[in-house]
């Protein structure tokens, strides 16, 4: 089968696992408290009127862990290891540890070119299907020590944390449970060489900000598949590295459905959780509470009023969406002329970022250990894009009305942390601005204040045309960051109604701006 079709498939198998998956995946993992002593979870009792239930979900809020992650905005992923050296995109667990020689890795190479791009965490393949370890793990000689790489002395791990350190961004480590190398798997001792490995990279790397796991479950060299055991493996985590974010087969972050870095219009971070979850908190100890959502994370809807209104309970988990910067997740010499364009890049950042979700863009590292030319160029390229379009609010100085708003001058204050609103009983509201000229613009960006929940169910903006008020944009929720585009337009006065909240809407940034071409 060609790589094509092998991917196929395993996409197919993957959207499956990911679903079934996410009926087992949070079992017995701390559910994060969140701000103000509100949860980021809630039990919905059997009597509750739809109105408490649309209450309840709009009181739901990230855990702080949750929170730092959404405004990363923007994260990495590098997918280096023996298949950079095998041209494949899965490895079978038998390659030849001396094939790994990336005789010019220059990990700061890598990190600097993600912070001069606007990146702000990453995420390292420490080890991948193959079972090919990128640390010097005492569990396994299938790793950088069987390499010539550094006479078998290196670590790309260590070297990744470094330079993370240096430059001041989050680091994270994708750890494969899937091992095609690993003797034992299909065993119960595997979970134990899982934690093992999980405790090296949690304990000898400094902070991690971030462990992200892949549902693939094939077979092992011995024919046998694993029961992976997340549960132990997230109370392990939690233990070590209590503030990293648990990704994908894991309680935080969800897999937004696709890898093609296009996310759903709506999207809430509030959604069903199931009775599991539900008979956990019943049961006591809201510290090692299990919650299991279930159901559809494919569709266009998760967390809509008639997605949640005979939900057992409701949980805050947010969309993470992960593409390549390239066709494949390793380097490939022949896709070199395939490198999204800063504007494909640009195009995707609104489809994510302004989609209410986290970019995780991979970019490979190459058979040197370094980032392509083609691929810092696009990076550099897209960035400028990014701030050429939103260097400049063009609403900055508008005169703002707003009949029932309270505290409008934070619209326009660059703070996430303060917000607009409107009195408790208020769910709709209208927000007039009047710009100190005629501007001309074609996107609108809408925050929420997600610290206190995600509201937002319904709105419109509009454009004031002689005595007419014309649309211009509308949409459904607004959660962390909603962006939308536009046929350019000039003009001066301009509305935004929201027409339908959960409870008094917020809004803590709202911007004009014109897209870079
Ligand atoms: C998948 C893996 O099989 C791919 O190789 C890649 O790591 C992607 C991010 O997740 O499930």
């Amino acid at each position: 089968m060609t790589i094509g079709i092998i991917n196929h498939f395993f996409n197919l198998n993957k959207v499956m696992r990911k679903n079934n998956f996410l009926a087992i995946a949070m079992l017995s993992c701390q559910i994060g408290i969140s701000q103000a002593g509100k949860e980021n979870y809630v039990l919905i009792k059997p009597g509750d009127s739809e109105k408490e239930i649309i209450t309840k979900a709009a009181n739901v809020t990230p855990s702080p862990r949750q929170l730092r992650w959404q405004k990363l905005e923007l994260t990495t992923f590098f997918h280096f290891g023996v298949n950079t050296f095998t041209d494949r995109e899965w490895g079978d667990g038998k390659e030849d540890p001396r094939i790994f020689n990336p005789d010019k890795l220059d990990a700061k190479q890598w990190i600097k070119t993600i912070k001069e791009a606007g990146f702000k965490q990453v995420i390292i393949t420490a080890k991948h299907h193959d079972g090919f370890c990128l640390w010097p793990s005492k569990y396994t000689s299938h790793s950088v020590k069987s390499s010539p790489w550094k006479n078998g002395k290196g670590d790309v791990v260590k070297e990744v944390a470094d330079a993370c350190r240096q430059l001041g961004i989050g680091f994270g480590v994708y750890l494969s449970p899937w091992d095609r190398n690993a003797p034992m798997y299909g065993t119960p001792e595997y979970n134990d060489y899982f934690i093992n490995q999980l405790t090296e990279l949690l304990t000898q790397y400094g902070r991690v900000d971030e462990v992200w796991f892949d549902g693939a479950n094939g077979e092992g060299p011995n024919g046998k598949k694993q029961v992976y055991d997340f549960n132990r493996w997230y109370s392990h985590i939690r233990k070590l590295q209590p503030a990293a974010t648990i990704a994908i087969m894991g309680p935080d972050v969800r897999w937004v459905g696709t890898e093609s870095g296009y996310g759903r219009e709506m999207e809430w971070s509030v959604i069903p959780a199931d009775d599991n979850m539900m008979q956990k908190i019943a049961d006591g100890s809201q510290k090692d509470v299990a919650y299991a959502p279930t159901g559809d994370k494919m569709g266009k809807d998760l967390g809509s009023r008639d997605k949640i209104r005979n939900a057992k309970g409701l949980v805050w988990y947010p969309a993470e969406t992960d593409v390549s910067i390239r066709p494949g997740w390793f380097y490939h010499t022949r896709e070199d002329s395939e490198v999204k364009t800063p504007e494909k890049l640009l195009d995707i950042y609104f489809s994510s970022v302004g989609f209410n979700s986290v970019l995780l863009l991979n970019i490979p590292p190459d058979k040197r250990g370094l980032l392509a030319d083609s691929d810092v160029e696009n990076l550099r390229g897209f960035r400028e894009l990014l701030d050429r379009t939103f260097r400049t609010n063009l609403a900055g100085g508008a005169a703002i009305r707003s009949a029932n708003g309270i505290n409008t001058k934070a619209l326009l204050d660059g703070k996430g942390d303060t917000y607009f609103t409107t009195e408790a009983k208020d769910t709709t509201t209208t927000i007039e601005l009047i710009l100190p000229a005629a501007k001309t613009f074609d996107v609108v960006s809408l925050q929420e204040n997600i610290a206190i929940g995600q509201r937002i169910e319904s709105f419109v903006l509009e454009y004031k045309d002689g005595t007419e008020w014309k649309q211009l944009a509308k949409g459904s929720t607004v959660g962390y960051k909603r962006l939308l585009r536009f046929k350019e337009i000039t003009a001066k006065e301009l509305r935004l109604r929201i027409l339908s909240s959960r409870l008094n809407p917020t809004l803590s940034e709202l911007g004009l701006y014109k897209l870079a071409k």
